[in-house]
């Protein structure tokens, strides 16, 4: 759950990108550590097999200025998509603000898509959260592939929620679309901070000015 420092005039808030094995989690924020000047970004943390899988999970902290007289810190993490590391993923969802589901758009990956789905909800179940209740969005990945799902058919299999979720198309290896996810998540996550906290009007919606993203 958001931290907020007050004596620091900080807000923490800790952001998960899940998603099936090889859907592109690391990359996102491989790109994003690479894009982001360095005042607004932290060291990135990688803890990997040698065949570059996330063993644990990576780590990005990332700092703006959106909420007004704060500092907020966006602490991005992922989880390890091979089904053996369930235990793990479970730990990495503890305290999780927002997520980031990537899916990967072939064909071939749908039904790993849905499962992974399926898994992070069981895996919420065991922190008794909902999915429902926790700000998230979709990131259909790796469409400059050739043989991928059209957008309609993804967001019919993965948005069936009653509050559906913003979905984003992204190249993450090309660094398409993922800042738009990012943004979007963060704003999801800082909108809902200020509704339980009842700060009022402080904020507009994170952009990249306040990320302090520079178009790269
Ligand atoms: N063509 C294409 N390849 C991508 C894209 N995004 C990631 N990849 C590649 O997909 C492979 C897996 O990416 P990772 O980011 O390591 O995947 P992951 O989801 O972190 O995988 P795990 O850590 O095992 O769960 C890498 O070779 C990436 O370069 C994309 O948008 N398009
Ligand atoms: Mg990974």
């Amino acid at each position: 759950m958001s931290f907020v420092n007050f004596a620091k005039k900080e807000i923490n808030f800790k952001i998960v990108y899940y998603g099936p094995a090889l859907c592109g989690k690391t990359t996102n924020l491989e790109v994003l550590h690479k894009v982001m000047p360095d005042e607004a970004r932290g060291e990135m943390t990688m803890l990997s097999t040698q065949q570059d899988r996330t063993l644990y999970f990576d780590f990005l902290p990332l700092k703006s200025n959106a909420i007004k007289g704060f500092i907020s810190r966006f602490q991005l993490y992922t989880v390890p998509g091979q089904s053996i590391y369930n235990e793990t993923r479970r730990l990495v969802l503890t305290s999780v603000d927002g997520i980031v589901f990537v899916a990967d758009s072939q064909w071939e990956e749908m039904e790993h898509n849905a499962e992974s789905f399926e898994n992070l909800q069981d895996n919420l179940k065991g922190h008794r959260r909902k999915l429902e209740d926790i700000p998230y969005i979709l990131q259909f990945n790796k469409r400059d592939l050739p043989n991928i799902a059209p957008v309609e058919y993804m967001d019919f299999m993965l948005n069936q929620q009653e509050e559906k979720a913003a979905f984003f198309e992204s190249v993450a290896s090309q660094c398409v679309g993922v800042y738009e996810a990012l943004n979007m998540i963060c704003k999801i996550v800082m909108a809902q901070f200020i509704r339980e906290h009842n700060m009022g009007a402080t904020t507009e919606a994170p952009n990249e000015k306040d990320l302090a993203v520079k178009a790269s």
